[in-house]
């Protein structure tokens, strides 16, 4: 640029560089995070303002679009979420610096705006004490004074870009925003250490193995079909399926743990790990399933569950024989309500859980301890990491699935699924296998029939059965000829209900409908 075409008076540039003023945006948002991921790090790491504004969304999401991310992204939802949180977040940086490339007020005010979001956010958590909100406060107040310092250091490099020491202005402003960077790196790893520093993984480690006084009968090895594709009859705690709302998964060391059991009781109780422990322990097979899972879909697993019986924890509270809800509550505020007539069916066999397949709780299942009862889909009974239950009715109290518009009561419905020939496979002409699984929980399945084509139905041959409480395989065969197939399966419980062809969704109480199975006989 001709400098002498301006006269030397003209008052230096105001306006800020774009790609200075969107790095300035970024780098005060790096830094807001940052200094509240630290603070998080002492008072709770679901403090954390990214995290507890993306637990936020989990807890306002409508059940319908919730449904959606479960369905299309599965076990991802979360990652999928936050991503997206973190590219919007990235994109209203880049906006914040952008607007404010005359002055750093707008960005600032963004800053302020997004920390109260945060505060907001860490206050409505029920898991977090009032002092959480000190994680997001030291966010707006970095957001803030970062956005400013870095807006003072690129103006003043602007204000020298002119005159004789340009150099000295752009490593000035470069000094500042590397001092950021590594600001940033050093006080979010050290906020990440912090909210690791409690030795969850110690703490298993040091339960040891779990004996049970009464272990479960062994699995007869005609209790499945795995050598022809459906599932192990027992789940590997690495492959049972995972559904929860915590993005950061609770850290319980069992040491600490307690349980507390009250509300319309005679008496009060309250348990620790080794109180648990101590006890008569019980090891029982049972299939768990998720409300979410579609027609045909993943999320259903079977393990050996150690704990003792929920129905003698209860008994010994001496519960009013007016109240019909068992309240439960997790170290991170979610909340269950399950009839207390099915926590208390010696038969049905609840369990408050400690160990899965022989190990303590993985982690992420609960560690210490949670609710297993048979029967019932996990949201209305299965709390992981559960530290409070209350005796009371269902008439005075709503728990987390229920106010998003879920049934308050939810039996496993009836179904069956193709586990082989898998999805859209070929396979050689003659004699197809076709085999899966079936299950109607606390019930028992007696019956499973397959068609092909449309055509008549025929019977399977059912496995073994282990209890009620466990999904049940089955396998047939049809000649076929070449071309492509499509098999659809029905079960009939014990109770003589046989599935329903009419597809509902999920919501509000379970899918209902057949599976069917597209494959090519070449
Ligand atoms: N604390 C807590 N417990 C929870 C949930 C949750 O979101 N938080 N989800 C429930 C649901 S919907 C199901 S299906 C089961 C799943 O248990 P799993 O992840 O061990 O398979 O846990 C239940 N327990
Ligand atoms: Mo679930």
């Amino acid at each position: 640029m001709d400098t002498l075409a301006e006269p030397d008076t003209t008052p230096a540039p105001t306006r800020l560089d774009r790609r200075v003023a969107a790095l300035i945006g970024v780098l005060a948002v790096a830094a807001a995070l940052a200094a509240g991921h630290l603070v998080a790090g002492v008072v709770g790491p679901n403090a954390s303002p990214f995290l507890a504004v993306g637990n936020s969304a989990i807890d306002l999401t409508p059940s319908w679009l919730k449904d959606f991310a479960v369905r299309t992204f599965g076990s991802h939802d979360k990652q999928v979420l936050l991503g997206g949180m973190a590219l919007t977040l990235l994109l209203v940086a880049i906006a914040a610096g952008l607007l404010s490339r005359a002055s750093p007020r707008p960005g600032q005010a963004v800053a302020a705006v997004f920390g109260v979001l945060g505060i907001a956010a860490v206050a409505n958590r029920p898991d977090l004490d009032t002092v959480a909100v000190l994680a997001p406060l030291a966010s707006l107040v970095a957001g803030v004074l970062v956005f400013a310092w870095l807006h003072r250091a690129a103006a003043h490099r602007l204000s020298t870009s002119d005159g004789s020491d340009a150099g000295a202005g752009r490593r000035e402003f470069l000094r500042t925003s590397s001092g950021v960077v590594a600001g940033v790196a050093i006080t979010g790893g050290l906020g990440q250490f912090l909210a690791g520093r409690v030795d969850v993984e110690g703490s298993r480690a040091s339960v040891g193995p779990l004996r049970p006084a009464t272990p479960a009968p062994a699995i007869p090895a005609s209790a499945d079909f795995s050598a022809l594709g459906t599932p192990g009859f027992l789940t590997e705690n690495s492959q049972f399926y995972r559904v929860d709302t915590a993005i950061v998964v609770p850290r319980v060391r069992a040491e600490t743990w307690t349980l507390r059991l009250h509300g319309m009781v005679g008496r009060e109780l309250s348990f620790s790990y080794a109180d648990i422990r101590n006890r008569p322990l019980v090891e029982r097979t049972i299939t768990m399933t998720c409300v979410s899972n579609e027609v045909g879909g993943p999320y259903i697993s079977t393990a050996n569950f150690t704990g003792v019986p929920l129905r003698d924890l209860v008994m010994a509270a001496n519960p009013d024989p007016k109240a019909d809800q068992l309240y439960s509550t997790s170290v991170d505020g979610w909340t269950t309500g399950t009839p207390l007539e099915a926590i208390l069916d010696p038969e049905r066999g609840a369990l408050l859980a400690i160990g899965m397949n022989g190990e303590p709780l993985p982690v992420e299942h609960g560690f210490p301890a949670r609710l297993v009862v048979p029967g019932l889909y996990g949201y209305v009974s299965a709390t992981k990491w559960v530290t409070d239950l209350e005796v009371t009715t269902f008439g005075s109290k709503e728990f987390y699935w229920q106010e998003r518009g879920w049934a308050d009561k939810a039996p496993i419905k009836t179904q069956s699924r193709i586990d082989v020939p898998g999805g859209f496979a070929k396979v050689p002409a003659g004699e197809v296998v076709i085999a899966g699984i079936a299950w109607a929980q606390h019930v028992g399945i007696d019956r499973v029939e397959v068609r092909v084509d449309g055509g008549p139905w025929q019977d399977a041959e059912l496995a073994t059965e282990v209890n009620k409480q466990t999904w049940r395989q089955w396998k047939t065969a049809f000649t076929l000829q070449a071309g492509s197939h499509r098999a659809e399966v029905r079960a009939t419980d014990r109770d003589g209900h046989t599935q329903t062809d009419v597809r509902v969704p999920p919501i509000p109480d379970g899918a209902t409908g057949w599976h069917s199975a597209l494959f090519t006989v070449e």
